[in-house]
């Protein structure tokens, strides 16, 4: 059966190299993100492969979420794979120093944001007894780093929430992963640093970081397979990168 996945953070990175290797793979999609414009160039690319429908909504608004998922036409209504990855970190500030607006991007996108994409979906996933949510966490949802803070919190709940719809979903049939990479060589750092390209280029020098494409190969792996088997949760580093402070920069 041909199957649709629902990617939020659709417009770079990670979601957007998902987006295409699904594509390539001839799963319908529906890609998600803030940046109209982004939207639609990765769909005029991605017609040629397979259906693809475009919704533009900020995660951190669950009226705006709701009303998105409920437009969908009907040829994209049953959704088979949900990959919640939309996120950002916003800033790398001491605990002392943190900026509340920074902290509430954070919470509002990274964790609500990834509640409400979800409650939206999993009803009809529910109903069928079928489906796939794949979580993007992180390595700092594993372990918390200076100047960390509210961005590991933000991901040490993604991994909570993980390890809570796994439980409860269980008894649906639903199958729930996590993937937490470690460093990925995306827009996530000119994010981090609010537009400051130098700085946000020097988290990626001196060593082979891990790109978009590594961490799509395995969502596609995971997602691929037989349905009776679950993987539940990946740490994903590049080879130089020991622990979430210890990058081997000489390699
Ligand atoms: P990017 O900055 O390249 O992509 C982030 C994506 O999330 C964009 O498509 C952006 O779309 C979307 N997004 C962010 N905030 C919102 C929002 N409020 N509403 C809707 N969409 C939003 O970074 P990555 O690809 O690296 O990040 C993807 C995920 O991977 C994130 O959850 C991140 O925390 C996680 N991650 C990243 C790592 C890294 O080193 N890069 C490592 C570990 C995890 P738009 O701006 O168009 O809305
Ligand atoms: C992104 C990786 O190490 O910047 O989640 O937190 S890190």
């Amino acid at each position: 059966m041909q199957q649709t996945a629902l990617i939020t953070g659709a417009t770079s990175g990670i979601g957007k190299a998902t987006a295409q290797l699904f594509a390539k793979n001839n799963i319908n999609l529906i890609l998600c993100g803030r940046r109209i414009e982004k939207l639609q160039q990765l769909q005029q690319e991605l017609s040629q492969f397979t259906k693809v429908h475009i919704l533009q909504f900020d995660v951190r608004y669950n009226d705006d979420v709701k009303k998105a998922i409920n437009s969908l036409p009907d040829e994209f209504k049953h959704i088979n794979i949900l990959i919640n990855n939309a996120g950002n970190a916003h800033g790398l500030d001491s605990f002392q120093n943190g900026n509340i607006d920074d902290w509430d991007a954070m919470i509002d996108g990274n964790v609500k944001g990834l509640l409400y994409v979800s409650k939206a979906v999993i009803p009809q996933m529910v109903e069928r007894n079928n489906g796939f949510i794949l979580n993007i966490g992180s390595i700092a949802g594993k372990d918390v780093y200076p100047n960390g803070n509210v961005y590991c919190a933000s991901k040490f709940a993604v991994n909570a929430l993980n390890k809570g719809m796994r439980i409860d979903l269980n008894q649906h049939n639903i199958r729930v992963c996590a993937i937490h990479p470690g460093l990925v060589e995306t827009e996530f750092s000119e994010v981090r640093f609010k537009g400051d390209s130098e700085r946000a280029k020097t988290v990626y020098q001196g060593y082979k970081a891990l790109q978009p494409e590594d961490i799509a190969d395995i969502i596609y792996f995971v997602v691929t397979r037989p349905y009776h088997v679950n993987i539940e949760d990946l740490i994903v580093y590049p080879t130089a990168q020991a622990s979430a402070t210890i990058v081997n920069k000489n390699a």
